[in-house]
């Protein structure tokens, strides 16, 4: 089993509200595509007629998406990771509308695996999954479970949640991550981000000297200047998955954080070779 994070900074224009980038899109799945041919050992003709399944010779995958610029702009406009504020005006149609634009997001990338014959089911975690005080209480994994006997690729994404203590609040598409990893145990998780990985300090300044730490390490970790987003996020970026990452290297799961601009990168880390990325292992 694989977990594959599409990060919203890769997927979306994260500094223009609900940009897709469907270019990009469209060709990280491609390659995901191309690995499942390849353990199928499906030719080139047959992928392009033949429906594609999930769940066979063995392997499965699942796919959690981040919110990019469908979520976080309005997210942070409505305040809603700190939840329901009588105060703040149309802070509940902001939450509706979020909720819409992630789906919205959800469905064009769905839309793009059923045009290569990707089986793929959708769950929203506001629908099986609550949070309490900002923080994640309970997920239902049944539904994923029952996807894949169907064959079906799961796919989940960045939401908005119930919140036992604040109404409502936000889970993240790393922390459905976290949480899909203790239920299905992984061999491999991988991160696609609009970086290399995690660098000593800022790669996006203009003048830098950051390098990319190849191996995270709880120390290489503590050493990094971790501060390292330049558009605002309510959920944490590189810093929260650098320390998932870690996480699971505790628990025997690899972790990638690749940059899934580079074309093929992806492909490679699928294929469990040595990548230009950050792993943790
Ligand atoms: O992009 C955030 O998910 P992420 C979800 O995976 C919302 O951090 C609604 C902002």
């Amino acid at each position: 089993m694989i977990l594959v994070k599409f990060g919203g900074s890769v997927i979306t224009n994260k500094g223009k509200e609900c940009a897709f980038r469907s270019k990009t899109t469209k060709r990280l799945i491609k390659e995901l595509c191309n690995y499942y041919d390849e353990l199928t050992y499906r030719s080139e003709h047959e992928s392009e007629n033949t429906p594609r399944s999930n769940n066979q010779n063995g392997f499965k995958l699942i796919l959690v998406h981040g919110a990019g610029s469908f979520g976080h702009i309005l997210a942070k406009k409505f305040e809603l990771h700190q939840g329901y504020n009588a105060k703040k005006e149309g802070q509940i149609i902001g939450l509706s509308k979020v909720h819409r634009d992630v789906r919205d997001l959800d469905l064009r990338i769905m839309n793009m695996l059923l045009s290569f014959r990707m089986p793929v089911i959708s769950i929203p975690p506001m629908t099986v999954l609550r949070n309490k005080n900002n923080n994640f209480k309970f997920m239902d994994p049944d539904i994923f479970e029952k996807a894949l006997d169907m064959h079906c690729l799961p796919m989940t994404f960045g939401d908005v949640v119930p919140d036992e203590k604040l109404k409502f609040s936000i889970c993240s598409g790393d922390t459905l991550i976290q949480q899909l990893t203790k239920v299905f145990k992984p061999s491999r998780v991988i991160f696609v981000t609009d970086v290399d990985g995690l660098f000593t300090s800022n790669p996006h300044l203009k003048e830098t000297d950051a390098k990319l730490i190849s191996n995270l390490t709880e120390g290489s970790f503590n050493s990094a200047i971790t501060n390292q987003n330049i558009n605002p996020d309510v959920t944490g970026g590189i810093y929260q998955k650098s320390k998932i990452a870690i996480e699971l290297a505790k628990q025997g799961i690899v972790s990638y954080i690749i940059n899934g601009n580079v074309p093929g990168r992806f492909g490679s880390a699928l294929r469990g070779h040595d990548v230009v990325g950050t792993v943790a292992k």
